[in-house]
């Protein structure tokens, strides 16, 4: 479609399955994340579909990197109409663990990874008048479960970024949109220390309990949002398996 989408998150999982699809339409797509051998892996896999597709290793933790990323993209291929910040992290944990390290992890990337992608990204788009922030939240966004006070509280403060974000750039042809999923089969869980969760996590999604999204479901919501005419803003999707309670 000739559209240009940085991804961040896109070395697996969400990110991963949004870049296979966005590159099939036809997009320049640039992959970020910071394991680099699993960019350049899918990068490869993507060799023969109608995009472009460039890898840039972006550490969202850092402001400079995430400017470095969208300056990138700027040079590579003339601008950027849409920002996917994607990148997160879900080391849930029981409070009472104290697992400070992660909970700091959570915020550097769920919040602040997500607000470096709009510092970097928004006065680009102001000058071309155009384009396209989506993030992806939760349904950890709107739900609160135990041991996710933390990731759900990081969820909850990427959603009400975005909707202010919305608020100001309402008028603008800079549209905004927050995905928010239910469970999807991705590497996600695999940032899980506290077993408890785990145990608690077999016991409610083990095998046979739900069958979860698989995330080219959610590449397929973030493509609509993309997809709809210039006057049409999507703020916000909300996708779960349909046995998800
Ligand atoms: O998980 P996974 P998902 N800098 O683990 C990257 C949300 N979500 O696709 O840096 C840059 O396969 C990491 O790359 P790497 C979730 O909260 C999911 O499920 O190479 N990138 C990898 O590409 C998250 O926001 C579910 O390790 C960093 C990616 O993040 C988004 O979906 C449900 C990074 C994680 O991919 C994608 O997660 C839901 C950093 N510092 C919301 N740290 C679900 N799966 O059920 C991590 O409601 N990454």
């Amino acid at each position: 479609n000739g559209k240009t989408i940085v991804i961040t998150g896109a070395s697996s999982g969400i990110g991963e399955a949004t870049a296979a699809k966005f590159a099939g339409e036809g997009a320049n797509v640039v992959l970020a994340a910071r394991r680099k051998d699993r960019l350049e892996e899918l990068q490869n896999s993507l060799q023969d579909k109608p995009g472009k597709v460039e890898i840039k290793q972006t550490d969202v933790t850092s402001k400079d990197e995430v400017h470095e990323l969208i300056q990138f993209t700027v040079d590579t291929f003339g601008g950027v109409d849409v920002l996917f910040n994607n990148a997160g992290l879900m080391p849930l944990s029981f409070m009472e663990k104290g697992k400070v390290d992660e909970w700091e992890k959570m915020v550097d990337v769920n919040i602040k990874g997500v607000l470096y992608g709009i510092h970097a990204v928004l006065p680009h788009m102001q000058e071309q008048n155009s384009g396209h922030i989506i993030t992806t939240s939760s349904i950890a966004g709107h739900e609160i479960m135990p041991s996710g006070a933390v990731y759900c509280g990081t969820k909850f403060a990427a959603r009400v970024i975005m909707e202010g974000l919305g608020k100001e750039l309402a008028g603008t042809d800079i549209r905004t949109t927050s995905i928010s999923p239910g469970v999807v089969d991705t590497e996600l869980t695999e940032t899980i220390t506290d077993e408890d969760v785990l145990e608690m996590f077999e016991k409610n999604f083990g095998k046979g309990k739900m069958t979860p999204l698989d995330s080219k479901d959610i590449a397929e919501a973030v493509y609509y949002t993309v997809q709809q005419p210039k006057n049409v803003d999507v703020n916000e999707i909300i996708v779960r398996p349909n046995n998800q309670g």
